[in-house]
C-alpha cells in the first residue's frame, strides 16, 4: 500500500476547518486510493476545541484517513508535510488599523514560512486561504528561502467559482458549459473576473452576455463583494464554499486541469501580462504533472487592462507596507 500524503491545515478548529477536514479525510482531495495523514495546527487556546473535531473525525471511520496529529508548534506539525493549507489568520477586529492587521498576520506567516522552510517535505505545495491571502502568501514565501517560490499560492478559486455561478445564472446554462473563467489580481474587492476570455459552449461569454452595463456594474461587484453578502445573510463568513475552493485548488495543483480549460490561481508573478515580478497575483493557470503554468497570449483589452492594473497596484501597496514593517 502507498505511504500516506501528509496534509497540514492551520486554523483547523475554525469555521473553514470544520468543512475542510472532513472532505480531505473522505478522499475529496486526492481520491479514494490515497491515504491521508492530517497535521492540524492551532493556537494553544483552540487545541481543546480541535480535540473535539478530531473525535468527530475518528467517528467517521474514513477509510482514507491514516492518522491525525494536532499541535500548536508549527515546526512539529509541519514536519515532513507534502501539502500545507494555511487557513488560520488574524481577522480584523474593531479599532484595528491596516498596519495592525498586517503586523498581526505578519507574525503568523513569518513563523509559518520559516517552519515550512525548515521541516516540510521537498515536494511541499503551500496554499494560503487566510486573509489578506495574497500578501500572507508573499510573507510566508519570503521567509522560506529554500522552498522554490512557485510552491506558494494564494486562494482565488472561490472567486473563480462565484464568477462561474453568477454567469451560469445570467445565461441560464449549466455551470459545466462555462470554461476559461479568469480572476486576475488580488483576492479583494479590486479583483477582476474576466468575461472576455471566458467561453460558454465554445462562444465568448462577453459576446453572449452582450450587456456591458451588467458586466461592469452588476457581475463584477457581485462577484467581488460576495463575501460581504454571505456575511449579511448568514451572520458569518463563507466557510463551506471556501473549504471547497481550497480543496479544488490543491486537487487541481496535484492532479492537473482538464484539457481545454484553466483555473484561477494566485501565484508568484513571472512578469506575465505586465504584473510586476514577485507579487502573488491571480492568473489563468493550467496544471500538468504537478506543475502549473500561467496561460500565455490572452487578449487584454483596455477595460481589462485598467481593472488588472488597479488590482495589481493594490498588491504592490500591500507589498510596500509589509516591506516597511520588515516582514519580507
Ligand atoms: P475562524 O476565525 O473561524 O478560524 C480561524 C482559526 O485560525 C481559529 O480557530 C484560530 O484559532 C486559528 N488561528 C489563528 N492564528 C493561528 C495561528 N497562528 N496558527 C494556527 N491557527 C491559528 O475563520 P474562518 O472562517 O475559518 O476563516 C479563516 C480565514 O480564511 C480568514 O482569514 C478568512 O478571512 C479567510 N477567508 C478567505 C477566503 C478566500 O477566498 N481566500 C474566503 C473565506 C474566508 O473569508
Amino acid at each position: 500500500s502507498n505511504a500516506p500524503v501528509k496534509v497540514a491545515v492551520t486554523g483547523a478548529a475554525g469555521q473553514i476547518g470544520y468543512s475542510l477536514l472532513f472532505r480531505i479525510a473522505s478522499g475529496a482531495l486526492l481520491g479514494p486510493d490515497t491515504p491521508i495523514e492530517l497535521r492540524l495546527l492551532e493556537i494553544t487556546p483552540a487545541l481543546k476545541a480541535l480535540e473535539g473535531v478530531v473525535m468527530e473525525l475518528d467517528d467517521c471511520a474514513f477509510p482514507t484517513l491514516a492518522g491525525v496529529q494536532i499541535g500548536d508548534d508549527p515546526t512539529k506539525v509541519f514536519d515532513g508535510v507534502n501539502m500545507a493549507m494555511l487557513v488560520g489568520a488574524r481577522p480584523r477586529t474593531a479599532g484595528m488599523e491596516r498596519g495592525d492587521l498586517l503586523s498581526a498576520n505578519g507574525a503568523i506567516f513569518t513563523a509559518q514560512g520559516k517552519a515550512l522552510n525548515d521541516v516540510a517535505a521537498d515536494d511541499v505545495k503551500i496554499l494560503v486561504t487566510g486573509n489578506p491571502a495574497n500578501t500572507n502568501a508573499l510573507i510566508a514565501m519570503s521567509n522560506a528561502p529554500d522552498i522554490p517560490a512557485e510552491r506558494f499560492n494564494a486562494l482565488t478559486r472561490l472567486d473563480h467559482n462565484r464568477a462561474i455561478s453568477q454567469l451560469a445564472a445570467k445565461l441560464n446554462v449549466p455551470v459545466t458549459e462555462i470554461k476559461k473563467m479568469t480572476i486576475w489580481g488580488n483576492h479583494s474587492a479590486t479583483q477582476y473576473p474576466d468575461l472576455f476570455n471566458c467561453e460558454v459552449g465554445g462562444k465568448s461569454a462577453a459576446e453572449l452576455v452582450d450587456d456591458h452595463n451588467w458586466l461592469e456594474n452588476d457581475f463584477i461587484p457581485t462577484v467581488a463583494k460576495r463575501g460581504a453578502a454571505i456575511i449579511a445573510a448568514r451572520g458569518s463568513s463563507s466557510a463551506a464554499s471556501a473549504a471547497n475552493a481550497t480543496i479544488e485548488h490543491m486537487r487541481d495543483w496535484a492532479l492537473g486541469t482538464p484539457d481545454g480549460d484553466w483555473v484561477s490561481m494566485a501565484v508568484p508573478s513571472d512578469g506575465s501580462y505586465g504584473v510586476q515580478e514577485g507579487l502573488i497575483s491571480s492568473f489563468p493557470c493550467t496544471v500538468k504533472d504537478g506543475k502549473y503554468e500561467i496561460v500565455q497570449g490572452l487578449e487584454v483589452n483596455d477595460f481589462s487592462r485598467a481593472k488588472i492594473d488597479a488590482s495589481v497596484a493594490e498588491l504592490a501597496e500591500e507589498q510596500a507596507a509589509v516591506k516597511e514593517l520588515g516582514l519580507i
